[in-house]
């Protein structure tokens, strides 16, 4: 009887396209989402848009039509680099200004897909026409980067350490912060007293009730004066 080892596919796999695949890779080396790669748990691949650009001279953009500044990325490579990896449960998102806002929620939404193919843009944009090719769009905020590299890994570090097992700690990344709408109470650690500012005293009574109940009031207190938005609604 053959026995083959036992290799399940990763939570959340990512796919992300671009022209600057070593300025992407290198975040993807470090910390929690290096260890969430090596568990398993998350696998995340780059590409070269590059290597979709037929002939010898490799031309992944080209002036725009109308004239006017900057290139645009052509859309015949940038879709051909979408059809070598989108399968046929993946959710394909450009980076882009114009884009739905980012936010926890969308996190968590993406967070719970089984394939995410990140596209991100460069010069001034990509040709119009690969709006059939991709699910949708996603911004940041409202600020324009040089490309959509930056924007891909913030993407990637949100959604991966949703992912059950990502983070270290088995405390739910759910239950925190923005997902409360809350911001985070202060946190403290040793020395007890650090340039004449002492511990807050609750937390170093021992009673728990207690230390839940002031960094309930705290966390409450500080969302209101630094982000009384987030209470609305
Ligand atoms: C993502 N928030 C901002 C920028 C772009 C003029 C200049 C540049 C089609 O793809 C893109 C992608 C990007 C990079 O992403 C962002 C971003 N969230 O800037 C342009 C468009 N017009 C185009």
């Amino acid at each position: 009887m053959k026995s083959e080892p036992e290799v399940s596919t990763p939570q959340l796999e990512v796919d992300i396209l671009t022209i600057h695949p070593e300025l992407v890779r290198s975040p993807l080396e470090h910390s929690i989402l290096k260890r969430g790669r090596d568990a398993g748990l998350i696998r995340v691949d780059v590409h070269d848009i590059r290597e979709h650009a037929p002939g010898r001279h490799k031309q992944v953009d080209d002036g725009p039509y109308g004239g006017g500044p900057g290139m645009v990325m052509k859309v015949n490579v940038v879709r051909a680099a979408i059809d070598a990896v989108r399968r046929p449960d993946s959710r394909v998102l450009l980076m882009n200004p114009g884009g739905r806002p980012f936010s926890q929620p969308i996190a968590e939404e993406l967070s719970a897909l089984p394939h995410l193919v990140l596209l991100c843009g460069h010069y001034e944009g990509i040709d119009a026409r690969i709006w059939r090719y991709v699910d949708g769009a996603i911004s940041l905020g409202d600020y324009v980067l040089t490309g959509g590299e930056l924007a891909a890994l913030v993407i990637v570090d949100a959604a991966a350490r949703l992912v059950p097992g990502v983070l270290g700690n088995p405390s739910s990344a759910r239950e925190e912060s923005f997902s409360s709408r809350r911001l985070e109470h202060p946190q403290y650690t040793r020395p007890r007293e650090y340039d004449g500012v002492e511990v807050p005293e609750v937390l170093v009574s021992g009673n728990h009730a207690l230390i839940d109940a002031w960094r309930a009031e705290q966390s409450l207190e500080r969302t209101r004066k630094l982000r009384p938005d987030l209470l609305e609604e």
